[in-house]
């Protein structure tokens, strides 16, 4: 094996499902950008899992493109980071083939988001989204990374992808697969509807108006904000009984970097109002760039073509390392590697 590298490797990733949302921007992307400073980054777009349900051909092909644009708008930096597509790294597939020789299906069955997700599909369940898990556990186990960051919904998954690679590294050695902890980024942010705020800020939401996609336009953002459910009463306070004020004034501390109690100070006095204007025009501020820049980037499809090459070489040198390590433990003839 290669000499373990001085930054811990750290590897991320969001589905090209849909236009990205500033729940995506928040949660994931600005502290991606933060996070490359010190960690050794692989950052991807997962179009392989986008396809456990219907998507449109056209429509995946070009949020495949704004996804990856909106990566590097956002500042992430394809000549430090490792930044690619995956269906343009095909280890991940083949590796998520053998992790699901070695999941159980009890395991697999009790995956919330799996039972969330299935109940919406009527009684054709694709099984991909049965194995979603396997193909999650395969992006991770294929770099050794050693730090994921996740959410609450994605805490079960990396769970398992522990338990298949302790199983596996029990059964062929222990040095087959680095076992990866849960990241908690210094900043977190979980962002809300703005039109339902006890549920997640969701870039499948059919109700356009739920989210802030990062390629609204400035009146759009105006607009989406100024409609944002807030709560009964008037007084901007931070408290559980004020879903949709808590909301906004979480987008304004991720964004500012400002403790919530200094806002919360600073609307002393003033209404509801004065927050969705102030939450807009920062968010505005914030976007705007970002949307110039990612818009800039798409025009020109070769160059990005080639960054998504270059970083496909750079993932794949070191996913087939793991991979070819795999099949030699559990007993495959050599050939895939020459
Ligand atoms: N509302 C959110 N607040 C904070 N972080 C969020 N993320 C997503 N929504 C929010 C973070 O974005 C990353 C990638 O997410 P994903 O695309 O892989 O899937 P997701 O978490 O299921 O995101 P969506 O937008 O809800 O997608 P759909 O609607 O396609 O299922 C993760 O780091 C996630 O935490």
């Amino acid at each position: 094996m290669s000499p373990a590298p001085a930054k811990p490797i750290l590897l991320s990733a969001v589905q090209p499902s849909n236009r990205l949302t500033i729940g995506n921007y928040l949660g994931a992307l600005k502290n991606w950008v933060r996070l490359q400073e010190d960690h050794d980054c692989l950052f991807f777009a997962v179009d392989l899992h986008t396809i456990t349900v219907r998507q449109d051909p056209k429509e995946l092909r070009e949020q495949t493109y704004r996804a990856i644009a909106t990566y590097i708008a956002a500042g992430v930096d394809p000549a430090n980071a490792t930044l690619f597509v995956q269906s343009h790294v095909p280890e991940h597939a083949e590796l998520a083939w053998v992790l699901t020789c070695f999941s159980y299906m009890g395991e697999l069955n009790r995956m919330t988001q799996f039972k969330d997700k299935s109940a919406k599909q009527g009684t054709n369940i694709p099984a991909g989204l049965f194995i979603y898990p396997t193909l999650m556990a395969a992006d991770i186990l294929l770099y050794g990374t050693q730090r994921v960051p996740v959410g609450e919904d994605q805490k079960q998954h990396l769970e398992l992808t522990r338990d298949v690679a302790i199983r596996m590294n029990n059964l062929y050695g222990g040095d087959l697969f680095v076992v990866p902890e849960p990241y908690i980024p210094p900043v977190g942010a979980r962002i809300m509807s703005l039109q339902d705020p006890g549920a997640k800020m969701s870039k499948s939401d059919p109700d356009p108006n739920s989210a802030v996609y990062l390629n609204d336009t400035d009146d759009q953002i105006r607009k989406k904000l100024k409609r944002a459910v807030t709560d009964s009463g008037s007084e901007v306070t931070y408290e559980d009984s004020k879903p949709g004020v808590k909301n906004l004034l979480a987008i304004q501390a991720a964004i500012t970097g400002k403790p919530i109690p200094e806002i919360v100070a600073s609307y002393a006095g003033k209404m509801y109002g004065h927050l969705k204007v102030d939450t807009a025009e920062i968010v505005v501020q914030e976007l705007s760039p970002v949307r110039t820049r990612a818009e800039e980037i798409l025009k020109d499809r070769a160059h990005l073509e080639k960054i998504l090459q270059a970083g496909a070489e750079r993932a794949r040198e070191r996913a087939r390392k793991t991979l070819e390590r795999v099949y030699d433990r559990i007993g495959f003839i050599p050939g895939r590697f020459r």
